[in-house]
């Protein structure tokens, strides 16, 4: 799932860097990232990454702009009702259902708390590089 790795390895590093980005991914305010904050992380950054002119719906139209070469994919594991548009519900819903948060969350709570801190995130971006250099290529 390249996409969701980079989306959340796009979310991480702005969470260590500014205290703005990790309070608002910090929904409760305990300083940590929880398994349900992850994931609504996730799609959020789903959000900001397709949905182009801000409207709460990701359209073909939208996913195919950043995606051209897409096997459509994204949009068919998404969209629960195959109204070929995708909501936040629906996106929300694929990431919860996903393992890959769970994943990113045991790899990267060291002191196994069931959350991750801000140093925790900083530690795992610098054990996962070439997720942010597929960053950097917007890919
Ligand atoms: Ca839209
Ligand atoms: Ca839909
Ligand atoms: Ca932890």
């Amino acid at each position: 799932m390249p996409l969701t790795v980079a989306v959340l390895a796009g979310l991480l590093p702005a969470c260590v860097r500014e205290e703005k980005a990790f309070t608002e991914l910090d929904l409760n305010h305990d300083h940590r990232l929880s398994l349900s904050e992850l994931q609504d992380a996730v799609a959020t950054g789903v959000f900001n990454t397709y949905d182009a002119d801000r409207d709460g719906v990701i359209t073909k139209a939208e996913w195919r702009k950043k995606d051209p070469a897409g096997d459509g994919s994204f949009m068919r594991q998404r969209d629960l009702n195959r109204d070929g548009h995708l909501t936040r519900g629906e996106v929300s819903l694929y990431a919860r259902r996903q393992g890959f948060c769970h994943d990113v969350l045991s790899q990267a709570d060291r002191n196994g708390n069931g959350t991750i801190d801000a140093r925790e995130a900083k530690i795992w971006i610098d054990d996962h590089p070439e997720v942010l250099e597929r960053m950097k290529l917007g890919n």
